[in-house]
């Protein structure tokens, strides 16, 4: 067995020193098989020489108490085994165990709850009817607090913190302890916040995501890409999914994840409607909004087109600060704008479309009046980080983005590869577009070290890459190539240094042209 690890090891480092590619590699060819069944939906398996174990894909039809029956009914399991596994990872204390769940309740009864819509409180009922039937009873409330803790796309335990130091968030809490008849955690809660979480490893706030098309790419088609970092080596890895959802009477949908987290962290819709987000939190925190990867859904569900994913998008509530990317494959032709960046907070969103004036921000540094240019918009693409250019999102951040920062040095990764590209006269296809989407996966976190270029053309050190998901898409050609993190410790591989498996769309949104 050793050996032929490290026999692995050798080809590893070999094809290294011989490419400055970043070593992602590209399965053409993984094989499906049918899992399980139940009514119109199915699971299927995904095998790729990529993965030890297979991903799953879920083909959920119906209506959306359907899907959400179809999915508890199937894999209740896995999704119950993905919650212990988040809330392990971000709480490694037994004891915070209860007044973390109590605060997830308690955000989704007060805030969460009220804007979304019906069709998903239905499918979450589903799911538990449906895990029942199944004959598992231990599900409880995990796919709601799923929703919950995957609406804080940062740090969860950083964030509650953040919300209860805040005195309103405090007694908010403390009233809904008492009616609960949960009083007795309240001691907990107290200690919870003088507790300094250094135990905490999940800093991981370094997502991204782009579209590009036009004069950019072959026959101008459309391209995304995604990197999500986020509960690095949590074990959620260990029930790769993903889902097509088909809800009865509005449009197809995938998303790509974990298994027990139903709303979309990126995905594209049978429309060709992309969307992905990162993280970017402002100072006004609060879930008091449309769950962010649930409006993600609605909006694949309900667009057709970029406007109205723009007016879906504009008539619903952001709940805390992140970047959002909105994108429409079909419309390279027709749409004025057919991407656009959204730089978000609570109450405000700006949208920035390829090569907008409002991106050029100039820095000047307080103490020497230095100027760095930081925004380098381009035309036919939209790309974003963590951080915002807009002036309003600017003021209200926790920490504005400054030259050299992690952020802003990923944001100029995009800018650099897409200048490469046109440089070398190499219109982006699918090899480019993973390259792009690899190359801003962060490779080696540690932090404070970006002022070389290697954590991102580099693996050497694939394990402390945060990102858990890689994904780039290619709607005009039926193809999404998808990453994901894979194994534990020193030899777990982040998403942008593993295998993109290639997952034709055909089979599951029928030929999109
Ligand atoms: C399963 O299929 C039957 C027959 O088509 C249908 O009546 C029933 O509503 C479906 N149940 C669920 C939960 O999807
Ligand atoms: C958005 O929030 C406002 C209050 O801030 C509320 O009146 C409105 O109903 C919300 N919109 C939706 C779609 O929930
Ligand atoms: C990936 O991008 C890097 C840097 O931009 C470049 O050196 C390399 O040739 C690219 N690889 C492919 C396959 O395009
Ligand atoms: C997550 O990544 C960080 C940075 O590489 C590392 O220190 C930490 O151990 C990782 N956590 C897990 C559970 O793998
Ligand atoms: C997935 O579900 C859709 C809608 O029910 C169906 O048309 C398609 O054939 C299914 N795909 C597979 C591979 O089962
Ligand atoms: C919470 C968070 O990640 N906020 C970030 C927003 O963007 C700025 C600029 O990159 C960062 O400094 C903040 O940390």
């Amino acid at each position: 067995m050793n050996k032929i690890y490290t026999f692995l090891f050798l080809i590893f480092n070999v094809a290294l020193v011989f490419s400055t590619t970043p070593t992602f590699k590209v399965d053409n060819s993984p094989s499906l098989s049918l899992y399980k069944q139940y009514n119109q939906s199915q699971l299927y398996y995904l095998s790729s020489s990529g993965y030890e174990k297979p991903i799953i894909i879920a083909n959920l039809t119906g209506t959306h108490y359907e899907m959400g029956f179809a999915a508890g009914y199937m894999m209740a399991q896995e999704a119950y085994d993905n919650y212990n596994m988040m809330v392990g990872a971000v709480l490694p204390k037994w004891y915070e165990k209860d007044v973390f769940e109590a605060f997830l309740d308690w955000q989704w009864k007060s805030y969460l709850s009220k804007q979304i819509t019906q069709n998903y409180l239905d499918e979450i009922r589903g799911y538990g009817d449906g895990a029942k039937a199944s004959g598992f009873t231990k599900l409880g409330d995990t796919i709601i607090r799923g929703v919950v803790i995957s609406s804080f796309p940062g740090n969860p335990t950083e964030n509650i913190k953040y919300l209860l130091e805040d005195e309103m968030g405090l007694e908010e809490f403390s009233k809904y302890l008492m009616e609960e008849g949960k009083e007795s955690l309240l001691e907990f809660v107290k200690e919870m916040l003088v507790s300094d979480l250094e135990h905490n490893h999940h800093k991981g706030l370094q997502c991204s995501h782009f579209s590009t098309w036009g004069s950019k790419t072959l026959n101008q088609d459309m391209f995304n890409g995604r990197n999500l970092d986020w509960l690095n080596g949590s074990g959620i890895s260990n029930n790769k999914l993903i889902t097509f959802y088909h809800p009865q009477g509005q449009y197809s949908h995938a998303s790509i994840g974990f298994a027990g987290l139903i709303g979309a962290i990126t995905g594209i819709s049978s429309k060709g409607i992309f969307v992905a987000e990162s993280d970017n939190d402002s100072v006004k925190v609060t879930f008091d909004g449309f769950a962010w990867s649930m409006r993600l859904r609605y909006i694949m569900e309900n667009a057709a087109t970029i406007d109205e994913a723009v007016s879906l998008w504009e008539s619903t509530n952001n709940t805390m600060g992140m970047c959002h990317s909105l994108a429409s494959a079909t419309e390279v032709q027709t749409a004025q704008y057919p991407a656009y960046a959204l730089e978000t907070m609570k109450g405000y969103t700006a949208f920035f479309y390829d090569n907008d004036p409002n991106e050029h921000f100039t820095y000047s540094d307080p103490k020497t009046g230095a100027q760095t240019q930081m925004g380098y918009p381009m035309k036919d693409a939209v790309y974003r980080t963590n951080h915002g250019y807009d002036e309003t999102i600017r003021k209200y951040e926790w920490e504005p983005s400054i030259p050299n920062d992690d952020s802003w040095t990923r944001y100029m990764l995009f800018y650099t590869s897409f200048s490469y590209y046109e440089n070398a006269d190499i219109s982006i296809s699918d090899l480019e577009a993973i390259n792009i989407t690899s190359i801003l996966g962060n490779k080696h976190s540690i932090q404070n070290t970006y002022t070389t270029s290697e954590p991102f053309y580099d693996c050497t050190n694939a394990w402390m890459g945060y990102n858990i998901v890689s994904a780039t898409y290619h709607f005009a050609a039926n193809k999404m190539f998808v990453a994901f993190e894979e194994g534990f410790g020193q030899q777990r591989v982040c998403a942008a240094c593993g295998t993109y498996v290639e997952v034709d769309l055909s089979p599951w949104f029928g030929l999109n042209n």
